[in-house]
């Protein structure tokens, strides 16, 4: 869409890349600058992309017809969007010029009756490898003149930024920071003149418009704005990759391992992340249903609580009879044994 060269047998997307997409409005002949976000489709980043979805955006969902819908987790991801965002406009794309004779097309009729046409809005077939002779990428045009027609009905499409807003746009893509608390970005917002009360309306359409993001009704969360989702994405994935939880724990973390892996000595700087931080990651894991606050003696602090991070449960049901037998069973990240001497529910 990007109409870059093909590139023969292209890496697999870590995480997220965003890069802009041009599209030009059927109606008004409109050119339109949107905000590319690919996301990689491996199942480790699964968890991680909802916490960038957004209402106000046009979502692709892209499957390859030789391995059928059902590999592609087609609806899983419409599942996954539109239960973050329900107002979210879906379109659903066949890569390789689209299914073939004998193999697997998509269901049209079942994902209209269960996600509804104004969620869905059509269904496409691409062929992105340029035909040799005539360099036509067929159906790239068909699926872009879509994207535009649904960005141009977007509510904050074609909204004119005063100077200032803008100047404090282009800082926020240009400058290297990974993430910005909220007291940071106000002053940046105050060298431009612009008041506290327009410097959250203006961080509200970011957010929207996919500059950033920044969840401003929740009470811990609001301290931060994320400008790079791979730098939150990676460190999230530390813990949803973490073995020893997995394996040893259960699932269960206690709130200084997870400060271990966020600040590891062992990785590099780039991957390290403050202490100040700790907390808010763990509240957006808890807001996104990636963690559980386990229900500990009192209300206990961030600090000496204990999650439970779904996707390290093990799929199998422990043994009862482990259970019962060592009660008392010790979740600590520094010593895996539990009072009677055995490591929890390990036989
Ligand atoms: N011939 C042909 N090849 C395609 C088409 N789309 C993708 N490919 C090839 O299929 C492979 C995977 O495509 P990607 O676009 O990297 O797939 P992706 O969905 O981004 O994969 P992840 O980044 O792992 O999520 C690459 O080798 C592409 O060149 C298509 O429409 N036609
Ligand atoms: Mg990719």
């Amino acid at each position: 869409m990007r109409n870059d060269p093909w590139e023969e047998g292209r890496p697999t997307t870590h995480g997220i890349e965003i890069k802009p997409v041009l599209v030009t409005c059927p109606e008004t002949g409109a050119g339109i600058t949107l905000n590319g976000w690919d996301f990689g489709g491996q199942r480790v980043y699964r968890p991680t992309h909802q916490l960038f979805f957004s209402a106000p955006a046009v979502y692709l969902v892209i499957w390859k017809p030789r391995e059928g819908p059902q590999q592609g987790f087609v609806t899983e991801w419409i599942d996954l969007v539109k239960r973050r965002e329900p107002e979210a406009r879906i379109l659903v794309v066949a890569t390789h010029g689209g299914p073939k004779a004998r193999q697997p097309d998509i269901d049209r009729q079942e994902l209209w009756d269960r996600f509804g046409k104004e969620t869905i809005i059509d269904f496409f077939q691409v062929e992105s490898k340029p035909d040799a002779k005539t360099q036509e990428r067929r159906g790239i045009g068909a699926l872009k003149e879509a994207i535009a027609q649904v960005a141009a009905g977007l509510p904050e499409m074609g909204r004119a930024f005063p100077e200032q807003w803008q100047a404090v746009r282009e800082r926020l893509r240009a400058g290297p920071e990974a993430w910005l608390s909220l007291k940071q970005y106000l002053a940046l917002c105050r060298e431009q003149d612009i008041g506290p009360e327009d410097a959250r309306l203006l961080l509200r359409i970011c957010h929207r418009v996919g500059d950033l993001i920044h969840y401003e009704h929740d009470r811990t969360l609001r301290d931060i704005l994320v400008l790079k989702p791979d730098w939150l994405a990676t460190a999230i994935s530390f813990v949803l990759d973490d073995e020893h939880t997995r394996r040893k724990t259960h699932g269960l973390v206690g709130f200084d391992r997870l400060g271990r892996l966020w600040h590891d000595p062992e990785r590099p700087e780039e991957n390290r992340y403050p202490a100040s931080l700790h907390p808010i990651f763990l509240r957006l894991m808890e807001r996104f249903d990636l963690s559980y606050r386990i229900a500990d003696a009192g209300e206990a602090a961030v600090e000496a609580s204990t999650s439970l991070i779904a996707q390290l449960v093990s799929d199998v049901r422990p043994e009862e009879r482990l259970a019962a037998a060592c009660p008392t069973v010790c979740f600590d990240g520094h010593a895996s044994l539990c009072a009677c001497g055995r490591e929890p529910w390990l036989a």
